[in-house]
């Protein structure tokens, strides 16, 4: 069986990656309505030997679709319930419907099952949450996990398309002795703009009444929900860093008792979508550079915490447009697909 397919936002960032996954992973598509904002509207598509335009997204244009990939942003809220109205599953990137209680959170390989539980919407988790929890979950089958510290080192295109432009105009001015320009991070909505290139920013999103940003507050809040755990304490510091793609994230674990090194790595190895890389005589461990365009998450650095009982450190690196966004929308559907559970 094929399925009519919509993607709104489809000539951003994440938008661009659904198609070359949907290509890729040869998802079983019948109709492909592309559709974007007005300004993006009208633009021609070249895909798997068809030219799509981009249509203007509006309230009457999910008719007959069966499955809405939603790309992410504030379109979200406006457009999903004429999506959901019109018969259509929203499986949606942007951060809107995450912690409503009527709405599942899924990562496919961690709680599949909370599908099931959907009203028309699914929530894709921010994308730094994602790559944590890939590595959180194969531990925590072990141990319950107590508490979590986590520092990111998150991507430039985790802004989208203008985050990669700024880098790499930043990059051009500062080599050749121009003032570098900055107009995105760490958010555009915001009065100050810092440059990111030979920089880094303490800062992902805006920041709330508890001094925390709205990322880390994602983080903490989203990896709860998932994991159905709203015992686990975390605390998290996200920091942008002059890198394309690809968020890297330092995590400290408290397990409930003592584990050991060989086990957890065996069951990261176990797990679908991460694995292990990490041999450091040989200085092998994960790096954004060499995890890109990649589906799984990679762990590395995984060591003991020689100051604390039953805690552990770890790497975990992934690309996150593709395992963090677009990826992991895709294979919510693939899972619905699989099981039968889009069928009326
Ligand atoms: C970043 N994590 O790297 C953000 C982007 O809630 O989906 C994704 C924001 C979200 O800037």
């Amino acid at each position: 069986k094929k399925y009519n397919v919509a993607i709104l936002g489809a000539t951003g960032a994440v938008g661009t990656e659904f198609l070359k996954l949907i290509e890729e992973r040869n998802f079983p598509f019948a109709e492909l309505r592309l559709l974007a904002s007005k300004r993006s509207a009208g633009k021609q598509i070249e895909f798997m030997g068809k030219t799509y335009t981009v249509q203007e997204a509006t309230k009457d244009s999910f008719e007959g679709i069966d499955i809405a990939l939603f790309a992410g942003g504030s379109v979200s809220k406006e457009f999903a319930p004429y999506a959901v109205r019109a018969g259509a599953v929203v499986i949606d990137n942007s951060s809107t419907f995450r912690m409503d209680p009527e709405v599942p959170l899924v990562v496919p390989e961690v709680n599949p099952e909370d599908i099931l539980k959907h009203k028309g919407i699914i929530a894709n988790p921010n994308c730094s949450t994602i790559i944590m929890v890939m590595a959180l979950k194969p531990l925590y089958d072990l141990a319950r996990i107590k508490r979590i510290v986590v520092s990111t080192y998150q991507a430039v295109s985790g802004a989208g398309k203008e985050g990669i432009d700024e880098l790499t105009d930043q990059t051009k001015a500062y080599s050749e002795g121009r003032e570098m320009e900055a107009h995105i991070l760490p958010s555009a909505s915001l009065p100050k703009h810092y440059p990111i290139a030979f920089n880094l920013i303490p800062q992902i999103d805006v920041f709330l009444d508890n001094l925390y940003t709205k990322e880390e507050m994602k983080m903490i809040n989203e990896t709860r929900k998932i994991m159905h755990d709203d015992e686990m304490r975390i605390t998290a510091t996200t920091v942008r860093v002059p890198v394309y793609r690809s968020h890297s994230e330092s995590v400290n674990i408290e397990f409930e008792h003592d584990l050991e090194l060989k086990d957890m790595a065996a069951a990261i190895n176990a797990f679908p979508g991460i694995q292990m890389m990490d041999d450091p005589s040989n200085q092998i461990y994960p790096m954004p550079l060499y995890t890109s365009e990649k589906y799984d998450c990679f762990v590395g650095r995984l060591r003991r915490d020689e100051s604390n009982p039953n805690t552990f450190n770890l790497w975990v690196v992934g690309d996150q447009i593709r395992k963090g966004a677009a990826l992991n929308t895709l294979q919510i559907a693939e899972v619905m697909i699989k099981n039968g559970w889009l069928e009326k």
